[in-house]
């Protein structure tokens, strides 16, 4: 079949990504309550600050911001890792990062699918949170060989799936029938189904060791746990999610309220129960709590001494709190992050001087206008007094590991601590997934320097 009846991995990723958002609709009818309170937010913040709406005009964010979202899974085993590497690679998503939450008391580590070129993040910025559980962490060798067993029996791929997945593969694309056909049966992977694996008893042993490991072993498949709409403020969220019948978590994760925002703020509101048909004679009902709603407000994406910066403050805050962040502290967190992040300039300019961010760059019309200029500045700080140049945070399209602790913890409740000591194992995570990941910061850097050579070339220079 000629290369141009395929259809490009960009737009089946952007079909994916609007046919789960329709799916969890279905599911969880609170995302649609919550997809209308981010949508009424984001309207007043474009109408009440002008100056977001230009920068995200600049940006093409504009255009993605109401398909933007990202979803959650969390599979069993090295042969669903590779597998799902594979079936996100036929929608352009590539693994970018490893997270480990061991430290944080939860036996997974984790990567983000997504695109990683700007062209493809601005058709779909579609990514997922995939986080592979590690029963090695787990000390009871009877639970873990009955984990062990249950998972070793399970297919979460339908046999089309597998199947299309193969002929991509083997043919370089898909064309739009199998395009099609290929969304539909991915989907079936991250639906949510009521019969459990295991009987009410298993379910018992598994949750009592931990809760998570009961949602990963005990079910047909990965049901995506989340679907994260991106929102342009998320204090107005915070304080709307009570009036609307959704309760939050006590604190937005991440950096404080800024006029600049930085990396990533989330808040999520609590999972809900959902009925469970267990195996056995009886066929006995109980329930689960799987799935959950989270709202994040995205910022620019810090280089290496920015994130230092940024860890080291958000430590520095933790340290100064003495504890977890919960309900009774939190009026106290949020003031010790403000103050602690002051260290943090809230300014675009000051951040491009002193290296804390990325960014991206765009010749304006006078700079165009003054291409046959001989005395025309040339240098890019030149260049930007002058005018010629404009700039823009680059957004940050990854996540946070003390967010992403926090949010598995606030789901999983307060009684499931438990404690692994710091297990990273990167190895062992590209092992299973028999790839490597790719690393966020170089991607970051890339990206600006495209845009640097764009804006060269349009103003007629060699490089910048
Ligand atoms: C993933 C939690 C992490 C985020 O946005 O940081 C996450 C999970 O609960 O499976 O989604
Ligand atoms: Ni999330």
């Amino acid at each position: 079949m000629p290369a141009h009846d395929f259809v490009s991995p960009d737009s089946i990723r952007a079909q994916f990504s609007a046919a789960m958002s329709l799916m969890y609709k279905q599911e969880v009818p609170l995302y649609g309550t919550l997809l209308a309170l981010v949508s009424e937010i984001n309207q007043q913040v474009l109408g009440q600050r002008p100056e977001v709406a230009e920068a995200l005009r600049w940006t093409g964010e504009l255009e993605r911001l109401d398909q933007e979202r990202h979803g959650a899974i969390r599979v069993g085993t090295a042969e669903e890792l590779a597998t799902i590497a594979r079936l996100f690679a036929v929608m352009g998503m590539q693994p970018v990062g490893y997270y480990d939450l061991s430290s944080a008391g939860v036996p997974v580590h984790s990567t983000a699918f997504r695109a990683v070129h700007e062209q493809s993040l601005h058709i779909s910025p579609f990514r997922v949170f995939t986080s592979l559980l590690r029963l090695e962490l787990i000390d009871n060798p009877q639970l873990r060989a009955l984990a062990q067993g249950i998972l070793a029996e399970r297919r979460i791929f339908t046999d089309g799936a597998l199947q299309l997945i193969e002929q991509c593969e083997r043919d370089g694309g898909l064309n739009a029938a199998d395009a099609e056909r290929f969304v539909e049966e991915a989907l079936h992977t991250f639906r949510w189904h009521r019969e459990a694996t295991v009987s009410a008893e298993q379910y018992q042993q598994l949750h009592d060791q931990h809760r998570l490991i009961a949602d990963v072993v005990a079910f047909k498949g990965p049901h995506i746990n989340h679907l994260t709409p991106r929102t342009l403020d998320i204090d107005a969220i915070q304080l709307g999610m009570p009036g609307k019948g959704i309760p939050p978590k006590a604190v937005v994760e991440g950096p404080p309220t800024r006029s600049h925002p930085i990396l990533l703020r989330q808040t999520s509101f609590k999972a809900l129960q959902e009925t469970v048909a267990f195996r056995g004679q009886h066929g006995s009902e109980g329930s689960h709590t799987a799935r959950f709603g989270e709202i994040e407000q995205r910022g620019a994406a810090l280089t290496p001494k920015g994130r230092q910066l940024y860890d080291t403050l958000l430590d520095a805050t933790r340290a100064a709190l003495g504890g977890v962040p919960a309900e009774a502290n939190a009026e106290r967190y949020r003031s010790l992050l403000a103050e602690t992040f002051a260290a943090f300039p809230d300014d675009l300019a000051q951040m491009r001087e002193q290296g804390l961010a990325y960014f991206r760059y765009f010749a304006t019309e006078k700079g165009l206008a003054a291409r046959a200029e001989p005395e025309r500045p040339r240098t890019l700080a030149a260049l930007i007094d002058a005018g010629h140049v404009h700039f823009e945070a680059l957004v940050y399209e990854d996540f946070l590991p003390v967010s992403a602790a926090g949010i598995f913890q606030s789901n999983l409740g307060d009684d499931s601590h438990a404690e692994y000591g710091s297990n990273a194992n990167r190895d062992a995570f590209e092992a299973a997934l028999q790839m490597t990941v790719q690393d966020e910061l170089k991607l970051y850097a890339q990206s600006e320097r495209r845009s640097l050579q764009a804006c060269a070339e349009m103003l007629g220079l060699e490089t910048l």
